[in-house]
């Protein structure tokens, strides 16, 4: 027989839950922002909990950090120096390098320990922190972009959901901010939740960036681990149209993004389309 059943439960909401069955639990600690778990799971091998809910697993993790990164990344022409708000695990940061136009990425995470225990447990999602195009910082993302007016061709805003230490990243001043940090000619992408679970705060986030950018689109994702599985990414941008301005395949070796799931993913079913239309 197997050991006894042990089982991971997100609750996603007060309807919703996901589990997935774990082998154990390789390391817990409150840090100073949230609590963080690391478990083995049957299903996608190694898994990362923040304040209860699932940010990454070994096996689906490519979805999301590809998604979050190569839509932006090949929207840009020429994408020089990007900026990652939150992350800490590193998948995003190990997918822009792949640029070879990028020279210099940052990591804004406001907890060190999520840096320092993915370096430990993820190791193939941080490799990407070690490269010398990476600059790591353990700072409030929020009073990052605020000291670094116009620097950045791409932002990524890889956040938790809106509760704990992300509430501020989800909020019309903080859009602003992020726009004031881009380049004349700069874009950023949030990931912007799920919109079966998440339908009101998908319509405030995007009226919210609509009211900043003059241009903002939606794209979607099939993430397994996440609530519903169908999450939702909203590009904010000064000058380049993700499918006019669509860049050929720079990185090979994708697993999820490809030239065609980049445009697909901007066809939106009709209601999510009403979820943005205001
Ligand atoms: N950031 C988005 C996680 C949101 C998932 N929400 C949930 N499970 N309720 C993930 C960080 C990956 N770099």
């Amino acid at each position: 027989m197997k050991n006894a059943e042990l089982w991971f439960t997100e609750y996603q909401s007060d309807n919703l839950s996901i589990g997935l069955r774990i082998n154990k639990t390789i390391h817990s600690e409150v840090t100073e922002f949230q609590t963080l778990d690391i478990m083995e799971t049957e299903q996608y091998g190694n898994l990362l909990v923040l304040d209860g809910c699932v940010m990454t697993t070994d096996k689906d993790e490519f979805v999301y950090h590809e998604m979050i990164s190569h839509v932006p990344l090949h929207t840009h022409p020429n994408p020089k120096r990007v900026l990652v708000i939150g992350g800490g695990d590193g998948g995003a940061i190990r997918e822009i390098i792949k640029h070879p136009s990028v020279e210099k990425a940052v990591l804004a995470e406001i907890d060190g320990r999520v840096i320092e225990t993915s370096k430990e447990y993820f190791p193939q999602i941080a490799s990407g922190l070690a490269d010398p195009r990476v600059d790591v910082q353990v700072t409030d993302g929020i009073q990052y972009v605020k000291d670094h007016k116009g620097e950045f061709d791409v932002i990524l805003v890889d956040s938790t959901d809106p509760i704990g230490p992300a509430v501020g990243l989800f909020a019309r001043d903080f859009y602003q901010l992020v726009f004031e940090a881009l380049t004349d000619d700069g874009l950023f992408v949030a990931q912007t939740e799920s919109p079966f679970a998440n339908q009101k705060l998908i319509s405030q986030v995007n009226a919210d960036i609509k009211s900043v950018f003059p241009q903002t689109h939606m794209y979607l994702a099939f993430i397994p681990t996440y609530p519903t599985g169908m999450w939702s990414f909203t590009m904010g941008s000064k000058k380049y149209n993700p499918l006019q301005d669509q860049q050929p395949q720079r990185v090979t070796g994708t697993k999820y993004y490809s030239s065609d799931v980049h445009k697909g993913a901007f066809a939106l079913p009709p209601f999510v389309q009403e979820l943005i239309k205001g």
